[in-house]
């Protein structure tokens, strides 16, 4: 069997130089955002990334090939597709081998990323504990993922619409080590404060860096969250976002809306019911995951010459 994904020759041309890569996920761009914003954000935080040093890999599933890195013009077509798959760890190897099309999760992204030694990765929000998993069993792989596959997860916190408490309970139960960054209180995506303290806090890229290697050092595995707050100035209260979240919730529960449709359900009523505001500041929370996560890559790197 030959190597079951293809890097893209920028990205390959970084490995091989041992110059730092970013891994971004795609699942933002066909499910977590409307065109024509979707790929406008993807071309936005590439471009940030690579003022930053590193490359940036955006990850999916183009007709079966697992691609590390996408030319623009892939970008363009995938911000475009419609009816994209959403892939996790079970659908991924699917997708690669009856030849479709589709988007990786955060799970299937670190697992894309392990694959071709990229240890840094962004995104929005990871999935996490739906509020009522305790009747509906809805928890996200991202949570098992960053578990087992040793990639740092740079993030703005899990998606208010999740249960946040439970979520954080299941993090510290598997070993996730959960990092404030410079704040005592995770963030909740479209909002700073979520009324969780950090249950470990750093304050520098080099700090974040210098603690993956002691990780590696002590073979623990899995991964490493980093929850970062979005620009205070695109933060939204955190009892507007409760708002539109109940009335979110109940059009979901009354549209029937199951498994993995649900949080893309739940983003688009959301934008809907905010005129707009959830996206502006997702993409403001991105971007800044983004230049993090660059920052984070280069930090590792030198510390490995
Ligand atoms: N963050 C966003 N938009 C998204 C997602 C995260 O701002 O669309 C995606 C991520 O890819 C995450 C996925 O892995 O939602 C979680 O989906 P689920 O809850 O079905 O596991
Ligand atoms: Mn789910």
């Amino acid at each position: 069997m030959p190597q079951p994904f293809l890097c893209s020759p920028p990205v390959q041309t970084a490995l091989d130089a041992g110059r730092p890569v970013v891994a971004l996920e795609s699942t933002i761009i066909t499910h977590g955002m409307p065109w024509p914003q979707n790929v406008e954000m993807a071309r936005g935080v590439e471009g940030l990334i690579r003022a930053e040093g590193p490359e940036p890999a955006t990850v999916a599933v183009l007709d079966g090939v697992l691609r590390i890195g996408l030319s623009d013009h892939e970008l363009l077509a995938l911000g475009q597709t419609q009816g994209a798959m959403k892939l996790s760890r079970a659908d991924l190897p699917f997708a690669m081998a009856t030849g479709r099309t589709g988007s990786t999760t955060v799970a299937a992204t670190m697992i894309a990323a392990a694959l071709a030694g990229i240890g840094t990765f962004a995104t929005g929000g990871i999935g996490g504990v739906h509020r009522g998993a305790e009747t509906s069993f809805d928890v996200s792989a991202d949570l098992d993922e960053l578990a087992r596959t040793p990639v740092t997860v740079v993030c703005a916190g899990a998606k208010a619409i999740l249960d946040l408490k439970k979520t954080f309970e299941v993090l510290e139960t598997k070993g996730v080590p959960v990092i404030g960054y410079g704040v005592d209180e995770l963030p909740s995506f479209w909002s700073r404060g979520s009324g969780i303290p950090s249950p470990l806090r750093l304050d520098t890229p080099e700090a974040i860096a210098d603690f993956g290697r002691m990780r590696d050092a002590l073979s623990l595995g899995g991964g490493v969250l980093v929850a970062n707050p979005l620009p205070p100035e695109l933060e939204i209260d955190r009892s507007t976002v409760a708002g539109w979240i109940e009335a979110a919730l109940a059009d979901a529960e009354g549209a029937g809306t199951r498994g993995k449709d649900v949080t893309p359900f739940l983003l688009r009523r959301i934008f809907e019911l905010s005129g707009g505001r959830s996206l502006e500041a997702n993409i403001a929370l991105v971007r800044s995951n983004a230049r993090l996560a660059a920052r984070i890559a280069v930090a590792a790197a030198a510390r490995r010459e």
